[in-house]
């Protein structure tokens, strides 16, 4: 028996992680538990299937998906599942991420996904969005996602003299 996570992400090939782990360091730093995996939708369909039927149980209650070209990863877990799955375009070909974009967006009416912007700002805004339908239910996970916001905004006036070296 595996332990509870709250959030699983997923990948399409372990060359996405240098942009998903942009995702998992956010959960890390908000205190979320995850699962991190990397299971293409198209070169392995029935383990993909496989680790999508295990998340219910496991308790996952959101699901982040982040894939290049094509793109099928979020859709084919959306199509499985009905626990909300967010998915994270990444610039994996020549088309920069634009492919991937429109097959995470272009989902047809009746199984959505929530699609965030490509790359590094998609893989971050994912786990802050998962971490904001989490604490719907959770005071204190409520309470850390204000603090985050507060350090940002400090951080974000802190040296606000650009002229000046950081
Ligand atoms: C997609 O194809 C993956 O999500 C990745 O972004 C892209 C390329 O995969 P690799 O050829 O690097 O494994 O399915």
């Amino acid at each position: 028996m595996t332990d509870p996570i709250e959030v699983a992400i997923l990948m399409g090939s372990r060359s996405d992680w240098e942009i998903m782990r942009h995702t998992s360091e956010t959960l890390d730093k908000l205190g979320v538990s995850h699962d991190v995996r990397a299971i293409s939708a198209h070169r392995a369909p029935e383990a993909l299937f496989e680790y999508a039927d295990g998340l219910e149980s496991r308790g996952v209650k959101v699901v982040i998906a982040g894939a290049g070209c094509a793109a099928a990863l979020p859709g084919m877990l959306a199509a499985k599942l009905t626990i909300p799955v967010l998915g994270v375009p990444i610039a994996g070909s020549a088309l920069s991420g634009m492919d991937a974009l429109f097959s995470i967006v272009q989902m047809p009416a009746g199984v959505p996904v929530g699609a965030l912007a490509i790359g590094r700002h998609g893989a971050t805004n994912a786990a802050l969005l998962a971490v904001s339908i989490l604490a719907l239910a959770d005071a204190s996970l409520r309470d850390a996602l204000n603090q985050y916001r507060a350090e940002q905004t400090a951080a974000s006036l802190q040296n606000n003299d650009p002229r000046q070296s950081t």
